[in-house]
This record gives C-alpha cells, structure tokens and sequence, in this order.
C-alpha cells in the first residue's frame, strides 16, 4: 500500500512546481554567522560582528567599543587556519616584545581574506589603507557595509574558519599609535598601529533560538556554571539583537526598492 505514496520526485514538481522552487531557495538562500569579540594584547576591546551572506554578496555589522578614539583600526575577515584567536594575555608573544603581533596570531586565524574598509577595494591590498578604515571616534566602531567577497572567504566562513580581527592597541596609554617597536608588518608603523586588538571567530547565528531555554539549563547546577550560562545567554541575545537589526535593515531596503 505504501507504494501508492510514494510519487516520483518528477511528478511531485510537475504537480508542485512551487514548492520544488521554494525548497531550493531554501537551500541557497542567505545564511548568517556571528562573532563575539574578545580582547587581544589586553587591549580591552569587545564587541560583536554579523556577517548574512547571500551567495557572495555579504552584508557585514560589527560593532564594538573600548577601541583608542580617533585613530584608524584596521579590520578584516582573515581565514583559512584554526579559525579561532590568540589569548589575551602574552603567552603567544613568541619573541617577547611585549605584543602578540599579527605574524604570532597568524596560526590562530590566518591570513587576511577580506580587508573591511568602509569604501572601494575590499581585497587583502587594502589590508592597511588605513585611510579607509573607521576611525573609531569617541573610541567606538558601528560599520556597516554590503559588498562581495571571494569564493575563498565564502568557503571559510562555512568551513569555520572565518575570523573577524581588529586592529590597533594603545598599549602604552599615550593615547596615540607610537613606541620603539615596530610593526612586523609595516616597519614604518608602530607595532600599536596593526597588532591585533580585538578578534572573534564566526559560528553560523542561531536565528531564532530561544534565550530562555539556555537559562534554564543552568537552573539546579553551581553558581559558576549558572553566571557562564547567563553569560552565554547574554551574549547571544545580543548578537540577537544585531542579527534582528540586520532583518529589519533589509526590510527597509526591500521596501525603497
Ligand atoms: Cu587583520
């Protein structure tokens, strides 16, 4: 009897010509990743990145504070490596001049994939334009940008390996980008100007999933492991709150269009 269920898929879209188009819009349709940030070289930096990607078409948020104001931070996607970030503290300053440099980080989260500058070229040229990067005043970024990226960045941001670095620490308080080292980059720069100052490696969002389930799981259990639940919770509110930022974003261009 089961047998006179079971159509063949070709006539099931002959039938439903719809729905086949739905499922597959479905399938290639937009997906979202998230980042946390966290501080490197103490740096103190936190905040957030939201990248949709709609094929290669990527609209890209980040937000974070606690940057030094008024000076260029650069920032990229960088990939292809373990797709996470150096510690914050000097365990990873391998030649000891104070700094956990972009060379030492590089085996954390890899190469730059995309440079995020606020207009023109996107490639990893413009890795240090530092003319076209935020300028971080009162010491916050809020970027928003929509541009392509490369088949590359796209293939890391599904294979996990997509990390969205910050760049430019005031390690020394002068309030300017300045000291004896220099950048292992860019030897006519400080190294404050391009170590990495805050990073985070992008998971696909969790669109949609409920904050209060993940409170509840920690009910019953220490304190310790309520306050980290509580703390997941929050930061994945958060990151809600940008992704339902991102939707409504689009709802508005959708709607002048
Ligand atoms: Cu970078």
């Amino acid at each position: 009897m089961r047998k006179a269920y079971a159509l063949p898929a070709v006539a099931i879209a002959a039938a439903f010509p719809l729905l086949t188009m739905t499922a597959a819009s479905a399938h290639e349709g937009a997906h979202s990743y998230q980042a946390s940030l966290g501080s490197v070289n103490a740096s103190g930096v936190t905040g957030t990145g939201m990248v949709t990607l709609d094929g290669n078409t990527a609209t890209v948020m980040i937000e974070a504070s606690g940057l030094l104001a008024g000076a260029p931070h650069a920032q990229h996607f960088h990939i292809d490596a373990l797709g996470t970030c150096p510690t914050n503290d000097l365990a990873d300053d391998a030649d000891k001049d104070g700094f956990v440099s972009v060379t030492e980080a590089a085996k954390y989260y890899g190469a730059i994939g995309t440079s995020l500058t606020t207009s023109g070229d996107t490639s990893p040229e413009s890795g240090l334009a530092i003319d076209r990067f935020p300028a971080a005043e009162s010491g916050s970024i809020s970027y928003e940008r929509t541009f392509e990226v490369t088949d590359d960045v796209h293939a890391a941001f599904e294979a996990g390996t997509a990390v969205l670095v910050l760049h430019g620490v005031d390690k020394d308080g002068s309030g300017a980008y300045d000291g004896d080292v220099k950048s292992d980059l860019d030897p006519s720069l400080p190294m404050e100007a391009t170590a990495p100052a805050a990073c985070g490696g992008f998971e696909v969002a969790q669109m949609g999933a409920a904050p209060a389930g993940g409170a509840e799981t920690g009910a019953g259990s220490t304190a310790g492991t309520e306050n980290t639940a509580a703390m997941g919770v929050g930061a994945l509110a958060a990151a809600g709150a940008v992704a339902a930022g991102a939707v409504a974003y689009r709802r508005r261009q959708a709607d002048q269009a």
